[in-house]
């Protein structure tokens, strides 16, 4: 999948040259000009900190927190260790993006990770990556050594008496090991189950000490910021959506890849920039955050920028930046029925509602893809998902809620047809 970049995360980087992702490469693009600058120029704690603030960075991993006040939960005269993680378990339908930025710039991750561990005090810090992506984490623990070589990570990093080390951890590929919660009890060794929220792992983390977790993508866009300012960064962006934002376009697009464009480009050029649709086929509806984010039709997407803001003004989410592309052809009963197959089989279980509700969602829409759809089942269907969302440990559950509501509410004519005459309106052979 291809890079196509624009952005701070990916400017200068040419995807085509096998050796992109080394140090040198990192360097010769003004890599570690950030870190060095920190260190030579003693900025405190409080400097960084406010700096990530006002850049208007908002958390890349889905739910757009502010990156800058996350940091500001950590104690800071917590007397213990505290730690850094990063969230490299991307496995949300759709999403593709931090396994890109390992694979060819891992360095901007690295330097954004130790600057978190300065501005937050902290003296270790851990990369959590999927498990189902090997190689790119073989290649970062091998950009972390050249890290370690280089004096970026150790003790006395570039001789300031600031020691920091940083380690990788490959993941085990659930889905819910992507909740911070549940990440952080894989990290311990346990099974990977979200844990009750308050506390947040600022105050109760890794081995209950305090705990910052931010999406891979945060870190690595924290260099940019730091060394060519908070307000350029902004400036980018818009108001209340700082910077540029990686976006995974999959789907029915003639080009799909990662693109990183400013927030609050419209959609309609990022469609253009992925090549338009395939075979000249009509847009029929977007999910634009991932497959938790709700569903949105063609002319209301239209009508959007990228952007945190005008996504949820639309009715959906920004999330992790998945953007999937759906055309006229496809049967919105069996890509619904596919995403409620996906959360029926990564809930943990912990919870009653999860658990069954998961079951209860794709047993309903599986007979009515198959032709045996009851009258009622819509309405079953939204009473299921009213006894799920915002009453279980994390938000998997109304993640499944989400795409059940929009579905059954933008493409209703669909679901009501299967319904009534026991097969789909749109033939789903090829879906
Ligand atoms: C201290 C407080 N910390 C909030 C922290 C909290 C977390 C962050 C945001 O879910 C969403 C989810 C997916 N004191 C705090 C505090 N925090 N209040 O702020 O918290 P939260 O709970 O809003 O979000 P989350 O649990 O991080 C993320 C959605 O994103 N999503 C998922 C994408 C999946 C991937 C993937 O596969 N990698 O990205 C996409 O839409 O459904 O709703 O750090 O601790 N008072
Ligand atoms: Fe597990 Fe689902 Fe409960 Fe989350 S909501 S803790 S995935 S059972």
């Amino acid at each position: 999948m291809a890079v196509f970049a624009n952005g701070v995360i990916f400017d200068g980087v040419d995807t085509a040259q096998p050796d992109c992702w080394r140090l040198d490469a990192y360097v010769a693009r003004g890599g570690y000009q950030a870190l060095r600058r920190i260190l030579d120029s003693k900025m405190t704690q409080e400097d960084v900190i406010a700096e990530v603030k006002n850049s208007g960075l908002r958390g890349r991993g889905g739910a757009g927190f502010p990156t800058g006040l996350k940091w500001s939960f950590m104690p800071r005269s917590f007397p213990g260790d505290k730690y850094v993680v990063c969230n490299t378990d991307e496995g949300e339908p759709g999403t593709f993006k931090d396994r890109d930025i390992i694979r060819y710039n891992p360095h901007s991750l690295i330097e954004g990770m130790i600057i978190a561990g300065y501005a937050m005090g902290t003296k270790a810090g851990y990369n959590y990556i999927h498990g189902e992506i090997f190689e790119d984490y073989v290649l970062f623990e091998e950009a972390l050594e050249e890290a370690r070589k280089a004096g970026f990570l150790g003790q006395n990093i570039l001789g300031s008496g600031f020691n920091f080390d940083l380690f990788a951890h490959h993941g085990y590929g659930a889905y819910i090991c992507g909740e911070e919660t549940a990440l952080l009890e894989s990290l311990e060794g346990k099974k990977g189950q979200p844990r009750f929220k308050p506390p947040f792992p600022a105050s109760f983390g890794l081995y209950g000490k305090p705990t910052t977790i931010n999406n891979t993508e945060s870190f690595a866009s924290v260099p940019f910021i730091i060394r060519d300012g908070a307000q350029t960064f902004l400036e980018k962006g818009k108001p209340n959506n700082g910077g540029t934002k990686l976006f995974s376009v999959s789907g029915h697009v003639n080009r799909p890849g990662n693109y990183e464009i400013a927030l609050g480009k419209p959609f309609s050029e990022l469609l253009e920039m992925a090549g338009g649709m395939r075979d000249g086929k009509k847009l029929k509806a977007v999910i634009p955050g991932g497959s938790s984010a709700p569903v949105l039709p063609a002319d209301i997407m239209m009508q959007c920028t990228m952007d945190y803001d005008s996504i949820a003004k639309a009715g959906s989410m920004l999330g992790s930046g998945a953007v999937i592309v759906m055309n006229e052809d496809v049967c919105m009963v069996k890509a619904l029925e596919r995403l409620a197959y996906f959360y029926h089989e990564e809930s943990c279980g912990q919870c009653t509602p999860c658990r069954e509700g998961t079951g209860w969602l794709y047993k309903v829409i599986h007979r009515i893809v198959n032709g045996q759809g009851r009258k009622g089942d819509l309405e079953l269907l939204d009473s299921v998902g009213n006894n799920m969302a915002g009453r279980t440990i994390c938000a998997l559950a109304d993640a499944a809620v989400f795409p059940v509501r929009s579905f059954t509410k933008h493409f209703r004519n669909e679901f009501e047809y299967a319904i009534e005459h026991g097969k789909t309106l749109v033939d789903h052979k090829w879906c």
